[in-house]
């Protein structure tokens, strides 16, 4: 069966490494952020067994940057989020929840502290841009709030460390998770952060401008062929057995960040300011009445999932599974799914309803990697 093709236009906006993709042979990609973004490859699963174990060249330029520069950015960025970013000193990257007035997701960027005065947001999909000058300007903030040209470059795998020396220099190897360093490239000075949306180690380069885009991969692949370095995308596999959420698949703005499982990511007692603190006290207080899962569906591999599936625990709808893959490492259907707290225990077992095939599923105790 043959998907239907995206229409390319202006509107769906090309990256500066599109070029190198193309080259590479995409064979499909999703909107991100009105953006291209890769999905597959080689496929799937040939892309998800070659990122365990060599190392991928990830076009992840729809990872938008809100930029927020200005005497009062750092004060905006607190308003933004529920984490306390009191201690974050410049040369750190942090996981942040962003959530509005209800407590409700509306994103969950990381956020990149370049310094006092200037920070990035670098968002997932949604409109997030909206909201940040929406504030800012209601509260009339001495603060510039703007959308950069500013094209993150994943390198992610276990190789990732060699390739990036020999192109960065072996300096780069001592950088820590979630700090970033600017490095050279000719002569360019390039922010190159280790972090990056897979478990199997990495870095993401931020590219300012497009004219660096296709110098910067071609030199990453001249560099690395004897690492077999190829081109990759985030793999759904891999991000589901590693318990990587996707905004807009796992969560909405419906969902608060503690029923996304990410209340260690909030200090709303201390985090002063920050908007819907108190709608998040109260959840913090009672606990969520739903949250992220880990769930393992039995038999053959699932098919895609393109809508949220049902899940129930005799006749009762207790959840629903918003992410599903067959892990070929962990030969089970690997998932990630909202589940009520009454049924929410490793071990439960459940029934999930797969656009009107059933099957048995199990909650688990933690995620694969
Ligand atoms: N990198 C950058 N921007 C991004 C993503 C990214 N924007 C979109 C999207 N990904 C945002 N979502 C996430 C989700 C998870 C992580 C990062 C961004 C992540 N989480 C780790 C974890 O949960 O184990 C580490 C979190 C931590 O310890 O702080 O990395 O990937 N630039």
């Amino acid at each position: 069966m043959s998907a239907p093709l995206i229409s390319p236009s202006r509107r769906l906006r090309r990256t500066p490494f599109s070029e190198g993709v193309e080259a590479a042979g995409v064979k499909a990609y999703t909107v991100y952020n009105r953006m291209l973004l890769p999905t597959v490859f080689e496929s799937v699963e040939a892309d998800y067994h070659h990122l365990k174990r060599h190392v991928q060249v990830w076009d992840v330029a729809c990872e938008r940057q809100v930029e927020l520069r200005g005497p009062e950015a750092g004060r905006l960025m607190q308003m933004l989020t529920p984490r306390d970013l009191r201690g974050m000193t410049a040369g750190q990257c942090f996981y942040v929840p962003i959530v509005d007035e209800t407590g409700g997701m509306l994103n969950d960027p990381v956020a990149v502290k370049l310094s006092e005065d200037r920070w990035w947001i670098s968002i997932a999909d949604s409109d997030l841009l909206l909201w940040v000058k929406g504030i800012a300007y209601g509260w009339r903030m001495d603060v510039l709030v703007d959308e950069p040209d500013v094209s993150p470059l994943a390198v992610q795998g276990p190789k990732a460390d060699d390739l990036m020396a020999r192109v960065f220099g072996e300096s780069i190897r001592d950088l820590r998770f979630f700090r970033f360093s600017v490095y050279d490239f000719d002569g360019h000075d390039v922010v190159i952060a280790r972090s990056g949306y897979s478990k199997q180690g990495g870095f993401e380069i931020y590219v300012e401008g497009t004219d660096l885009g296709m110098p910067i991969w071609n030199a990453l692949f001249a560099a690395g062929e004897d690492l077999q370095v190829r081109a990759g995308c985030p793999n759904g596999i891999e991000r589901i057995e590693a318990g990587l959420l996707s905004y807009g698949n796992d969560m909405t703005d419906d969902n608060t960040p503690h029923e996304c499982g990410l209340g260690r990511f909030c200090n709303t007692q201390t985090a002063i300011g920050c908007i819907g603190r108190d709608a998040l006290l109260r959840v913090a207080k009672e606990g969520p009445v739903q949250q992220i899962r880990p769930i393992a569906i039995d038999g053959d591999p699932v098919p895609r999932c393109d809508r949220a599936w049902p899940l129930f625990a005799g006749g009762e709808r207790v959840g629903q599974v918003t992410s599903a893959a067959w892990s070929p490492d962990f030969e089970t259907n690997v998932a990630i799914g909202m589940v009520r707290m009454t049924h929410w225990d490793a071990g439960t077992r459940l029934r999930v309803d797969m656009n009107g095939t059933d099957r048995a599923a199990e909650v688990q105790a933690g995620f694969w990697l």
